[in-house]
């Protein structure tokens, strides 16, 4: 028998392996227990057009779901839209309580749980949707608010904050730890963002990698933003994954040609870095900070237009991880 806030931790993970695959639909999961409390089926959001979680997990447990619980990260849809509501899937397969986490903020799709208590369904709101919230469905949820993609801005700097040293080369200033856990990141968002200036600097890829260095399943959109001219040998834009060019100096241009991303990430360098924080389009940092100091180079982020101490841009630390001798910080405006 399995306690409640485990089955919500597997309906997170589950929804943490999707990520990435399901936009503009949210990644979500779901968990079924039978009437004795055992696990008897997991499933996360396939992508748009495809099962949503609920309907995935219920395939899974079959007519062990009678009398069953459902464990959910976002409330059951109630619509028909690309597919059936998941609400009466629920209800068709006997479940006899839901548990979610948070409400769905689409009104078309919103509702299930007044359908599920209205056939008897006991449906209970989750006491902690902090972990999805700050989660899996952070940057939908962001979405949804605002109408545009949540962006993180995503940088490997030294001690005293250079990305790069005086001459430009920045290879490598973070450890094989974090080179590895940004890659396989990448799988799991929907467009990467550079500057023709890092383009031109150094050639990057701005592909998501498997351990072994193969192409990941999931490739993000590649976004080269700036007035400069791209070579055509440049590596962004081979066919490894789709490539967008924005020939503006407006950070908003970008937000305008990703109107079918959710989860987008900046990747510098400062000039692009600078002109996104002066917009006030950062909504989350990434920092790995490695036991480097180099004294001379550029700063992670250029002009911003923080003139003074009262200007700046203050962020709330989310949390702190060890990467080999590096630290990751996760940080989201105060
Ligand atoms: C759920 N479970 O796993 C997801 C939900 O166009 P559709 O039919 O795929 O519906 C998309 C909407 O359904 C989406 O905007 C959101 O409100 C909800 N997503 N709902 O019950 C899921 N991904
Ligand atoms: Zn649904």
């Amino acid at each position: 028998m399995l306690h409640l806030s485990d089955a919500m931790r597997l309906a997170v993970e589950a929804s943490e392996r999707v990520r990435g695959t399901t936009s503009p639909n949210p990644p979500v999961g779901a968990v079924i227990l039978d009437v004795g409390g055992n696990v008897v089926g997991v499933g996360g959001t396939q992508p748009a057009g495809g099962p949503h979680a609920e309907v995935v997990a219920l395939r899974e447990a079959g007519s062990r779901a009678f009398g069953g619980t459902a464990i959910v990260t976002l409330e059951p849809c109630n619509h028909y839209g690309r597919t059936p509501p998941c609400s009466k899937a629920l209800i068709d397969a006997g479940i006899a309580q839901v548990h979610y986490a948070v409400d769905d903020p689409v009104a078309q799709a919103a509702g299930g749980s007044g359908t599920l208590t209205h056939a008897g369904v006991a449906v209970t709101k989750w006491h902690d949707p902090a972990p999805v919230v700050k989660g899996p469905l952070r940057a939908w949820l962001h979405r949804q608010r605002t109408g545009r993609p949540h962006f993180t801005y995503k940088y490997a700097a030294s001690l005293d904050g250079r990305c790069a040293a005086a001459d430009g080369s920045s290879q490598w200033i973070s450890g094989p730890e974090s080179r590895a856990r940004d890659r396989m990141e990448r799988s799991r968002i929907d467009a990467i963002v550079v500057g023709t200036g890092t383009v031109h600097a150094d050639d990057p890829w701005l592909t998501a990698r498997n351990a072994d260095g193969s192409l990941a399943g999931h490739q993000p959109v590649r976004v080269v933003f700036g007035l400069r001219e791209i070579p055509a040998s440049a590596r962004v834009a081979d066919a490894a994954a789709e490539t967008r060019i924005v020939r503006s100096r407006d950070p908003r241009d970008v937000v305008g040609a990703l109107e079918d991303c959710v989860d987008v990430v900046l990747e510098g360098g400062p000039t692009v870095a600078g002109a996104f924080f002066r917009a006030g389009l950062v909504d989350r940092i990434t920092a790995y900070v490695a036991p480097v100091v180099l004294g001379d180079g550029p700063a992670a982020v250029g002009d911003a237009g923080a003139g003074s101490i009262g200007d700046a841009f203050r962020f709330h630390c989310e949390s702190v991880e060890r990467l080999g001798d590096d630290v990751l910080i996760s940080l989201v405006p105060r």
